[in-house]
Order: structure tokens, then sequence, then C-alpha cells
């Protein structure tokens, strides 16, 4: 451990509890968090691992009246799944708390009111928006509107989620308040900003000259962040949920959910540790780590930090921020509001028994230095070809053969021959491998080292055959099994931080009192004689059913989103084009005619040639509309056409007019014919 500290703080980000955490969350923060602290524990560090439920803000607010009830009511709902989902993938907090707590909301406005009263906030006024029939101010989200970039309806205060546009209230048409469908207005109000920029020296000096060993994703983006200079930072909101700010004259404002949440480590701290919480935060000897997500980057290392200096009373600092880049879904972007995401909790119910292979998988596949993907097919195939095939066929092989010679027991091991030195040699190798790929927080390499010992274990047992050699030679198979069965005993203890349930049921099929870091790559971490309990298997097979239900769910997922864009689209009005006059509008000569022929244009999927009559002549007109109809939907049928467009050779085909057709936001297209039959050649005017 670096710089002699004596324990270690462990905090990851408080999910909002405004929903369910799925498999982005757990690959960016939970799971690398965890494989750390199970690691300092195994190593006999003092640790602390502390997390809780992030219960105020405005989401939980807009889903309470989405779903009719209290605030309340939400955070209590999704702390109690969300706490369920860490405890079933063995994230093992030492307090998962919640900002909703009495503990926090006394830190918090304590916190606060200790800043206030020493003058290092500065007030401001502005101008926000109000709903004058709800009589509450509104938080962009609670302002609906036209989006200015692509013409959507519903698009948010401070987004356009259809386009994708950052957006500011201001720039809505027709903004409406979603609480009461009222015009919002704007009113004057005062809120609190922590001065960022009297922090910016103090932040360049401590992260980028003190820190430039964090990860270059957080190093950049603090980099950045100073580059363009520091604002003022709100830290006051006009709503009902939330910490009341304890100033006199501040009803209806609470503590801006940013400026609260951080300091919710610290109440959650406090509440596990009343008397000895400060141990860990206010004391050089601890080190802190907070592990967090991309987006969560500027909080955890220019705001929170800026809170605690100013603040000052010996509050420590991150030592390190090692935040991962996110997990995208079958190539797509997680999202919640589209329900594009493996919910943690329905995961556990779809694959009860393993959600050590999630662990494996998201550990394996983990965005530590740039997005990356989760598809069903590579979980599917990781399990089968990694953790059976490899890890639990190995084992499986050591264990069972162990009962059948040896009636369970460890037998003796005798001289040993190169390919028994050479894999033994392997361990001690790997292990400092693990050690330091762990402390580095570089866990996909740390797992990869791992899974090392689990191959060379494999390999070991493959080559030396001792199915074959106890035809002939017990004692040369003795002491392969026993090798094998170290080996056994070092994978229990390696794989203790990545795949928790599994260790322990190795650790049990080997009957080893516990899982002792310090004894991995130990030549005899088992002694002979050591009786071993039944062999089980560790990891089953996944079939290709339960992954093709998973796959049918998100395509019905998809399926739904894109008929949802689709209808949206449908409602989209172009803009008129500009004006044009009378003269422009009489060189048109648009004409009635019948489709005589139809036949696709070969090697194209979006062209029709048709000949049709125009009572003037019989012509061919070259058209894109194969792919709204077949040749056989056009013949007979009557069509408007502009006669006297300038001919166009298209495809080779010289085409003489084009077809008038109306086309929806969608792009749908329909061909204009008259409401009824009409003398080929009639104007239309
Ligand atoms: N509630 C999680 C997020 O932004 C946020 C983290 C708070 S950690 C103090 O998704
Ligand atoms: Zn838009």
């Amino acid at each position: 451990m670096d710089k002699n500290y004596k324990r270690t703080l462990v905090t990851c980000a408080l999910p909002y509890a405004n929903g369910p955490v799925h498999i982005g969350h757990l690959a960016g923060v939970y799971v690398p968090a965890d494989i750390y602290v199970r690691y300092l524990r195994m190593r006999g560090r003092e640790v602390l691992y502390v997390c809780g439920s992030d219960e105020h803000g405005v989401p939980i607010t807009i889903k309470a009246r989405q779903q009719g009830c209290s605030p309340q009511d939400i955070v209590d709902r999704y702390h109690k799944i969300i706490d369920e989902s860490f405890k079933g993938f063995g994230i093992d907090f030492d307090i998962y708390g919640r900002t909703s707590s009495d503990v926090h909301t006394k830190n918090a406005s304590g916190f606060f009111r200790k800043l206030y009263d020493e003058g290092k906030f500065v007030t401001r006024e502005s101008e926000q928006y109000y709903d004058p029939e709800a009589k509450t101010f509104l938080a962009d989200r609670y302002i609906v509107g036209t989006c200015p970039k692509c013409g959507a309806e519903g698009a948010y205060g401070d987004q356009c989620e259809k386009c994708g546009s950052t957006l500011s209230p201001e720039e809505l048409i027709n903004p409406k308040s979603k609480l009461s469908g009222a015009e919002p207005i704007r009113k004057k109000t005062t809120h609190w900003y922590l001065p960022l920029q009297d922090y910016e020296q103090w932040l360049r000096e401590w992260i980028l000259e003190g820190h430039k060993e964090w990860r270059p994703n957080v190093y950049g983006q603090v980099k950045s962040w100073l580059d363009g200079g520091l604002q003022p930072r709100a830290v006051t909101r006009d709503l009902e949920w939330g910490v009341p700010v304890p100033v006199e004259g501040a009803e209806g404002k609470v503590l801006y959910v940013w400026f609260d949440a951080p300091i919710g480590y610290i109440s959650n701290t406090q509440e596990l540790l009343p008397d000895d919480w400060e141990k860990w935060w206010k004391s050089p000897d601890t080190k802190l780590v907070h592990f967090i997500g991309k987006d969560n980057i500027v909080f955890h290392c220019i705001v929170f930090p800026a809170m605690l200096k100013a603040y000052g009373d010996g509050y420590i600092l991150p030592e390190n921020v090692p935040a991962n880049e996110f997990l995208n879904l079958e190539g797509d972007k997680i999202s919640t509001s589209r329900g594009w995401a493996v919910w943690a909790h329905e995961y556990l119910q779809d694959f009860p028994g393993k959600a050590d292979v999630l662990r494996y998988v998201l550990t394996a596949n983990a965005p530590e230095t740039k997005d990356n993907d989760f598809s069903w097919k590579d979980f599917q195939t990781r399990n089968n070809s990694e953790l059976v095939a490899i890890f639990g066929n190995f084992v499986n092989r050591a264990v069972v053969l162990t009962h059948k010679y040896f009636g369970g027991r460890v037998p003796a091991c005798g001289t040993l021959e190169d390919i028994d030195k050479e894999v033994l040699s392997e361990i001690p190798r790997l292990k400092a491998s693990i050690e330091s790929n762990i402390e580095n927080y570089k866990f996909r390499e740390a797992l990869r080292d791992a899974m090392s010992i689990a191959r060379a274990g494999n390999k070991y047992i493959s080559d030396t055959e001792p199915w074959k050699v106890a035809k002939t030679d017990m004692e040369r198979t003795a002491t392969i099994l026993n090798i094998s069965l170290q080996i056994c005993a070092d994978l229990a203890i390696a794989f203790e931080p990545f795949t928790p349930f599994a260790a322990e049921k190795l650790k049990i099929m080997l009957a080893l009192d516990c899982l002792d870091w310090e004894i991995l790559g130990r030549p005899s971490i088992l002694p002979s004689g050591h009786q071993l309990a039944d062999a089980e298997l560790l990891f089953a097979k996944i079939e290709d059913d339960a992954i093709n239900a998973q796959l049918a769910r998100l395509d019905a997922i998809r399926a739904e989103r894109e008929a949802k864009e689709k209808a949206e689209a449908a409602k989209q009005v172009a803009p008129q084009k500009e004006e044009c006059t009378f003269e422009d509008f009489e060189k048109m000569d648009i004409r009635t005619a019948t489709v005589l022929e139809a036949v696709k244009v070969p090697k194209t999927d979006k062209l029709l040639k048709l000949t049709i009559d125009t009572g003037m002549d019989k012509r061919v007109i070259v058209s894109g509309i194969a792919e709204y109809y077949s040749p056989e939907e056009m013949v007979n049928r009557q069509i408007c056409i502009l006669a006297n467009l300038k001919p166009r050779v298209i495809r080779g085909i010289e085409s003489h007019g084009m077809i008038l057709m109306a086309k929806q936001g969608d792009g749908k297209m329909r061909f204009i014919t008259p409401q009824e039959v009409l003398a080929n050649g009639a104007q239309i005017g």
C-alpha cells in the first residue's frame, strides 16, 4: 500500500433511488469496487466500504408525480430493491445507507450552515421559471415544449430526448409546466453558490501536479474542466423534496442534490461508526478511494473536494478516483428511460445462482479505459468456454479423481518432474501480477491473471493425464493430483474477489478453513491426507434458450421504441419552404395520368419504371417509390404528375416528369390521386 496509509476508505457512487440498478452500474462502479475491497480484506488491511441510496433530486420528484405517490414512497421502494440487488451480487458494503436518513439531513444541513456562517458561499439573484398555478419554481426537467432543433414535442427544458440536444428552457417553443400545463413565468429567486473558481489554483496543484497517476480519462476530464475556467456552482434549489436549507427565510429551498449527496458518504460513515467515523474522514493515515462512473468525475474531483477544502477541519481528499467509462448493451447505450437495460434484480431472478458469472463477464469486459459493450452471446461464451470448460472442468477433474483413486484424501506428493515444477512456479508470478493490477485498479488484467492460474491447472492435468497414469503408476498419479489440488486451493483464494460465491463453494469442497491471500502460491496449502468434501460443479453451462429469451426481451423493447419513434416522427411537420410567386406556380404543368405498366428498375431497391398514359402521350417516368409500392399496386392507378419537368436520365432510363407524392414525418409516402377518376391529362392548378 502506497504512502504508508494505515487504512482504506472506499466509497461507491450513491445510486439514485428512482429506479433499479443495471449492468452498467455494476460494471462501472460496484463490481470493481467490490473486487478491490474484498482483496484488501483478504490482505488483512483495515477497510471501510461505504455506499447508500441517493434519494433527492428532481428525477425522484418527477417519478413520484408520474406514479401519484410521494418521493418518500419512491425512494423507499427503490432503496430496498437496490440494496437487495447489491446483496444478491455479493457487493458487501459495510453500510448501505440513504440520504433521506435523519443522520444525513442533520449532517448535510450542518455542513452547509458552517460554510454559510463562514461566508464561503456567494449569493446570486436570478430569474427562474415559476408555475403560477402550482405556485412552485420549476426545475428545467419540469418544463416541456417543442424542441427548437428538431421540432419534437415533449422536449424537456434541459434536453430533447428525441434529438439529444442540450437545451435551456428559454429555447423551448411554447414552453409549458409539466405540473399544471400553465405557461411558466420568470420569477426572481436567490440561491447560494460555491465559488469554485476560488479553488482552481489549489485544484491544479492537488490534481494536475499531485496526481498525474490518475487514470487518463479522469485526469483529462479534470484538466479540461480547470482549463475551461471554473464557475460558481449553485448549492441550493427551489424544490420541496430534499434537505431544507438551514437559513431563515429560505423556506421552499433545499440543498442541491449534488451538494448533499457526496456528504452522504460522510453521513453513512457516521451512522455506522458514530464514535469512530472521524479516523476515516479526517486522518492523513486514511487512504480515500472513490469508485464512480465517468459522468460523476467533476463532482468527485472538483466540487466535493472544493467543498471539503472550504469546510476545512482536516477532511481528507481522495487518493484516487478510478472512474470507469460506460458499458453499452448489444451495441446501444444503456438507457433507463427507454428501458434498454439488464436490471440487476431481474438478472438474479432469470439466472439464479449465477451472480458470479455476471461479475466475471462484467470484469472481463470492464469499460476501464473506454466504453465497452455487453452482449448476451459473449456472456454465454465466457461462461461456457471459460468458467465451465476451464476453471470448473479443471477443479472437477482434480477432485473427482482424488475421490476415485484416494478416497477423497489429498495424496502424498512424490518427486517433482519438470512439468510439475513449471506449473508450480507459475502461481507466485501470477499472484504478484494480480496484486499489482488490483492495487492499480486494473481489474480486467487482474482477472486475466487469476484465469491464467485456471488455464495453467487445466493444461497441467490435461498434459499429465492422471486417469491414464493411474493404470500403471499410482505414486505418480498421487503427485499429479496433489499438485492439481494445490492449484485448486490457489483458485479458491485468487477468485474470492472476483467470484466470491464460487470461491466459497470451492473452499467448502476443499475443506479449507479460510481463504488467506498470504498462502496463495504455496506448494502445500492442502497437506497430504487432508479430507476433501464431495465434488460439485462450480459452474453450469448456459443454454441457448436462456440467452434467446433475453435477446427476445430486448428485441421487444427495441421494436416498441422504434414504433414509438415512428409514430412521433409521423407527426413531425416539415417547415414551409420559402415563398414563391403565382408565376412560379403557373410554370408547372400538373396533370392526371394512369399507370399502364410498372416494373422494378434492376439493381435498385427504391426505383420503379412506370409507363403512363397522360392523355397527351404515353411516356416513361422513373420514381423512387419501390419502398412503398409494388409494381402490381401501381398498374391502372390514376396518379398526378408534374408533366413539364425537364427529362432526366435515371439509371440509364430517360424519365419524363415526376409523380406527385405526399410524404409524412416518418418518411412514409403516398401518391396523390383525384377523389374520383378523371380523364387522363386533366390539368391540376
Ligand atoms: N446519484 C449517481 C449518478 O449520477 C449519483 C451519484 C452520487 S455519489 C455522491 O448516476
Ligand atoms: Zn430535438
